[in-house]
């Protein structure tokens, strides 16, 4: 079965800009699995540690025929290919790959949780995913256009296709 998935896409070390790029050809090329949209990238402050660099966020749709923990492991070996080290929570990292909605399906496993917990709150998950899927509704019923409505703006700003290449933007 094909299900539609979106991946939080993150870096804020080593080019951020790149790292980002690089991360959707990679997930293009996981098995069974196609990139069918990328959203606009967006500067954004970060969340968590203020010591650390802003970070470049989008979202990626993804068809695939995998289960969601073969894909939580195929993001995880695409993460280790970008020397991702991981040190501290909610610190710097040169690449970030979340499953944040695997069509309707609802997980709550030790390492595995989907519908991802931030989703609801963090506006540089929830306006990347508006641009990509405006209709969305999550497995709960509440649809992304109410959760955008309490959204702040504040720290987040699109960038233009000038700023950084191969994008949507
Ligand atoms: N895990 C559980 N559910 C999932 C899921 N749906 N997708 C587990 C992916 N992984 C999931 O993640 C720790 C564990 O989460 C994994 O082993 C996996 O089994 P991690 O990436 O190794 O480390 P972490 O930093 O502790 O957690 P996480 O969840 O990546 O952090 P967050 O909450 O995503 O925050 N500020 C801005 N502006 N933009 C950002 O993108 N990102 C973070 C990271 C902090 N601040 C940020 C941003
Ligand atoms: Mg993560």
């Amino acid at each position: 079965m094909t299900e539609i998935a979106y991946i939080s896409i993150g870096s804020n070390l080593n080019n951020p800009q790149q790292q980002v790029i690089t991360a959707v050809t990679e997930l293009n090329e996981i098995l069974n699995t196609k990139v069918a949209a990328v959203s606009h990238w967006y500067r954004t402050s970060p969340m968590g540690p203020q010591d650390q660099p802003d970070y470049i966020n989008g979202v990626a749709k993804l068809e695939t025929k995998l289960s969601p923990q073969q894909l939580l492991k195929a993001l995880q070996t695409i993460e280790d290919g970008h020397f991702r080290e991981r040190k501290e929570h909610w610190g710097a990292r040169t690449l970030d790959l979340d499953i944040l909605l695997c069509g309707n399906q609802t997980i709550d496993l030790p390492n595995l949780q989907i519908p991802h917990p931030g989703i609801t709150t963090r506006n540089f998950v929830l306006l990347p995913l508006a641009d990509i899927g405006p209709q969305l509704v999550l497995p709960d019923g509440t649809a992304l256009a109410t959760l955008l409505e309490s959204c702040s703006s504040k720290g987040i700003v699109r960038l233009s296709s000038g700023d950084i290449c191969g994008t949507t933007g």
